[in-house]
């Protein structure tokens, strides 16, 4: 439909006047706003979630977009409520206690977002027990964690005791990221799962939460 492929254009040029303009076009022209996100949003982002993979684009290119999702998201969401907003799951994200480095965690969640998922995002400097807790009520399924300080990496194994402890292990899946984080860290800790940037975790989210 050449209408959703106008704002999948718009969002990765990151204009959020046109992409306001075209979304609200589409719900004029009857189109189910199901079908706006899929085939026009989230095709955008993810084509520039891709580029940022590649540095084929660079940081403020993605918040642009991001912007623009957003907007279209906004004049989307009334049609959701009534239709009941599609979601791929709940994650629960977060910077680490002690650590207040948040603009590697705020791209993460908006690609998240943008890829179909619920976002709860705790912000910076947050308590083992406010992941934990927050996961829970929530009914969560995963708890994204980002550290930039190697001394506040170990929050994150704190988080993971607490959920052995309150046998959430396997119930709630872990992900964690961060400039001096590893795979190999992940997997001495026992977090389920370790990305590299955003757009890596995106499609390692999907994974933690399909049925086995
Ligand atoms: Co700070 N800082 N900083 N800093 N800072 C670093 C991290 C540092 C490496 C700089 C350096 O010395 N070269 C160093 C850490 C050294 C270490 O621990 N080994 C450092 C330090 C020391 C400090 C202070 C202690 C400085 C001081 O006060 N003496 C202090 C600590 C404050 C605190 O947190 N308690 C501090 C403060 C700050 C500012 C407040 C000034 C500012 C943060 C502003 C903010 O975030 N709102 C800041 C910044 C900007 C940086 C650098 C320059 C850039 C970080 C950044 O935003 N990168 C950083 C140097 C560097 O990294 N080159 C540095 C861009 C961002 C997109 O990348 O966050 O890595 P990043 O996220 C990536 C991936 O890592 C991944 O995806 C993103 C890309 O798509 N990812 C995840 C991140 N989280 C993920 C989670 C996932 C999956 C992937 O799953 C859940």
């Amino acid at each position: 439909m050449e209408i959703l492929d106008r704002i999948s254009e718009m969002l990765q040029r990151g204009d959020t006047g046109k992409v306001s303009a075209l979304v609200k076009e589409s719900l004029t022209e009857n189109i189910p706003a199901k079908q706006v996100l899929d085939g026009g949003l989230i095709r955008g982002m993810q084509v520039i979630g891709e580029q940022y993979r590649l540095h084929e684009i660079f940081l403020p290119d993605v918040l642009l977009a991001a912007k623009a999702m957003y907007a279209g998201m906004d004049i989307l969401k009334p049609s959701f409520i009534k239709e009941g907003m599609p979601s791929l799951g709940k994650v629960v994200i977060g910077t680490v206690q002690g650590d207040l480095h948040d603009i590697g965690k705020n791209l993460v969640g908006i690609m998240l977002k943008g890829a179909g998922f619920e976002v709860i995002d705790l912000g910076n400097n947050v308590a083992p027990e406010s992941f934990v807790e927050t996961a829970r009520k929530e009914r969560a399924s995963v708890i994204g964690m980002s550290a930039l300080l190697t001394t506040t990496m170990p929050v994150m194994a704190q988080v993971v005791e607490l959920l052995k402890a309150q046998r959430l292990v396997g119930t709630i899946k872990t992900i964690i990221g961060g400039a001096p984080v590893t795979k190999e860290y992940a997997q001495e800790i026992g977090a389920d799962a370790y990305s590299f940037d955003s757009a890596d975790a995106v499609e390692t989210v999907k994974a933690l939460v399909k049925p086995a």
